[in-house]
């Protein structure tokens, strides 16, 4: 029995207050399926979206959230690629944003395209997953784009993250040696529990460029730049190696890639964007998880607790990802 109504976090301008209230249940397109909406986790994109930071146009009002993962209640006529009770998530696809330009995961019940939903496993860990699926896929595809081979250094750079604390899995899953750039003790706990060979502290080192060319006897083999700092970004081009790679995948707000040309040339570094992935990568992305290659560092709150989580990660506070709770 799908409700009329539903609770959902909604706001009608950029910055202005998050509402928790009851809002209508949105009805699916003929190509749409309405996921019944269990767990989302919150990317700093949600953030973004919010605050209106990044030059391109978020629909008004908005409700947010792209990793969603739920159980599927209704479908359109044309819908094929999914049945009732199937489990699936609102994924990003290119044009229509989920969360962006698109009514999110951040309610009890969404639409999403049935050829962009992901479709996941019977048996999984609902709120574990949600992370996945945008997170999980972005660093993938980032370090697929990286193209390094076991046994080099990649240096994550935001690793204490959402994005960050999966890259490091992944990396490591994928034979690399993990370097983890975050600030604060905790974060360098989370980050070593996860599988860092070397942490460094940003916010305490003296000379961050050579501490990573020193700990990796000549500099990053790969960057993932997955902080929310132009200032990083910058320095990643810096202590990458000769012939390094820097992919850039954390996106501040007007920042620019600043950087000396003369070492760029010199070393022949590569600098690539990547942005979230495709369905070929959600799916490898998800059989890392469910074979237990990853692990979601999460913490479950209420959908209700939103401005608050989204006030924690403006501070930098979160440890790994959050993720809500939509029956919260
Ligand atoms: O497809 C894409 N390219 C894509 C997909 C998903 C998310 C891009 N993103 C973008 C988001 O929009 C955001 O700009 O990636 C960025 C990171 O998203 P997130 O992982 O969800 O954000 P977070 O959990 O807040 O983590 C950011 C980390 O960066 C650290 C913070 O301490 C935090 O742990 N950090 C910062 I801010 N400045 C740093 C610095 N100078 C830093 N770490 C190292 N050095
Ligand atoms: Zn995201």
């Amino acid at each position: 029995e799908i409700p009329e109504t539903q609770y959902g976090c909604i706001f009608y301008e950029n910055g202005g207050p998050i509402e928790y209230k009851q809002i209508p249940v949105p009805k699916p397109k003929p190509t749409e399926i309405l996921i019944k909406v269990l767990y989302s986790g919150v990317c700093h994109t949600d953030l973004h979206a919010w605050h209106g930071d990044w030059p391109l146009d978020v629909k008004l009002p908005l409700v947010g959230g792209h990793e969603g993962a739920g159980i599927v209640v209704a479908k359109g006529s044309n819908v094929t690629s999914f049945e009732l009770g199937d489990l699936a998530e609102p994924n990003c696809p290119k044009a229509d944003l989920s969360g962006y330009t698109h009514d999110g995961s951040f309610q009890q019940y969404a639409t999403a395209d049935a050829i962009q939903a992901a479709h996941i496993a019977e048996g999984t860990d609902m709120a574990g997953v949600a992370p996945i699926l945008c997170a999980g896929v972005t660093v993938y595809k980032a370090l697929k784009t990286a193209d390094l081979r076991a046994g080099q250094w990649v240096a994550i750079s935001g690793a204490g993250g959402g994005l960050g604390s999966l890259a490091v899995q992944y990396g490591r899953a994928m034979g690399l040696r993990v370097l983890a750039i975050d600030g604060g003790d905790d974060k360098k706990e989370l980050c070593e529990s996860l599988g860092a060979e070397v942490f460094i502290d940003f916010t305490k080192s003296k000379d961050i460029v050579k501490d990573i060319v020193d700990a990796t006897g000549g500099g990053a083999h790969g960057v993932i730049n997955v902080s929310v700092s132009e200032k990083a970004i910058a320095q990643s081009c810096q202590y990458a190696r000769i012939l390094g790679k820097v992919v850039l995948v954390g996106l501040p707000a007007g920042a620019e890639v600043k950087t000396p040309v003369f070492d760029a040339v010199v070393k022949s570094i590569q600098i690539k964007g990547s942005y979230v992935g495709n369905r070929q990568d959600t799916s490898e992305a998800l059989d890392f998880y469910s074979r237990g290659l990853v692990k979601s560092p999460i913490k479950v709150v209420g959908l209700s607790e939103l401005p608050h989580v989204f006030e924690m990660m403006e501070q930098g506070k979160i440890l790994g990802r959050m993720v809500l709770d939509t029956s919260k």
